[in-house]
């Protein structure tokens, strides 16, 4: 699967600042959507997954949280090289793991509320993005399936949605193995389910490295499983400093107390 060029990459950015999304076409190998969709269903099977029965997360939607530390299979999401590239164009390369999910959209489930995912950070509307999401579309995402409504342009309102409202959106219709990649401020909720099968797809979010992770990604990761993590992934979760200086102890990087070495003074070197 050839990578995005820079030249795509730019288009690809550009959409995002004009539309609040893009969708990055089949970018993802057919057998890691398999190994992750075999992966997602033995989990759901064996915690006996329900959902979670309320209005935001849905009816008929099973969710799986904290998939970091579901297996080594996940490990290959946050840092995959046909999408990493953009949201650190978005963001910066010091952009951070926020959170990890699965969302499995069963038949019958009704459309999530519109919202943005940025809306409980108090700051002024329009602002640059602070978090960019990607959803992976592990199966077909059709206008009858489910697919993510998005409003196109709504990343640059002064507001946010009102939870509950009505809103007029479109369906992000991708095949399989796309992947959807927006502004933490762009208008969007979960579609309608009108089909017999699920609509699966895997969150993940990104946030920008001076803000708080959506999921504690220090305490969710257990150290031992964190310490298995490639380098760029160890950074992605928080065990890094962002420009050098956010994140450190004692002016040394949380990854030398993950590594056991020896800590390193390292603020006051910018590192990234
Ligand atoms: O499932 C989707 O398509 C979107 C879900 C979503 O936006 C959310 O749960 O915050």
């Amino acid at each position: 699967m050839a990578m995005l060029t820079p030249q795509e990459i730019e288009t690809h950015l550009k959409r995002i600042e004009t539309d609040g999304y893009t969708i990055l076409a089949e970018v993802i190998a057919p057998h890691l959507l398999d190994e992750l969709l075999a992966d997602l269903r033995r989990i759901e099977l064996e915690r006996s997954s329900q959902p979670a029965d309320n209005l935001f997360e849905g009816y008929k939607t099973v969710r799986i949280y904290n998939l970091l530390t579901c297996g080594k299979r996940f490990e290959e999401i946050p840092v995959h090289e046909n999408v990493l590239p953009l949201v650190e164009r978005v963001l910066d390369r010091g952009c951070l793991v926020s959170s990890l999910s699965s969302i499995r959209i069963n038949p019958g489930e009704q459309a999530q509320p519109i919202h943005a995912d940025d809306q409980l950070i108090p700051l002024p509307k329009p602002h640059v993005p602070i978090v960019c999401n990607t959803m992976w579309a592990l199966t077909d995402f059709t206008e009858e399936n489910g697919a993510t409504r998005v409003i196109p342009g709504s990343h640059r309102s002064a507001d946010s949605p009102v939870l509950g409202q009505s809103y007029e959106s479109i369906p992000a219709v991708m095949k399989r193995g796309s992947v959807l990649v927006y502004h933490g401020s762009l208008w969007h909720g979960g579609g309608a389910n009108y089909s017999d099968r699920s609509r699966v797809g895997v969150a993940m979010n990104y946030c920008a490295g001076y803000i708080r992770q959506q999921e504690n990604q220090q305490l969710g990761i257990p150290l031992e499983v964190a310490k298995g993590f490639a380098p760029r992934l160890r950074k992605l979760i928080g065990y890094g400093l962002y420009k050098g200086l956010l994140g450190h102890i004692d002016k040394c990087s949380p990854v030398d107390l993950l590594d056991g070495t020896s800590p390193r003074v390292v603020v006051g070197k910018p590192s990234l």
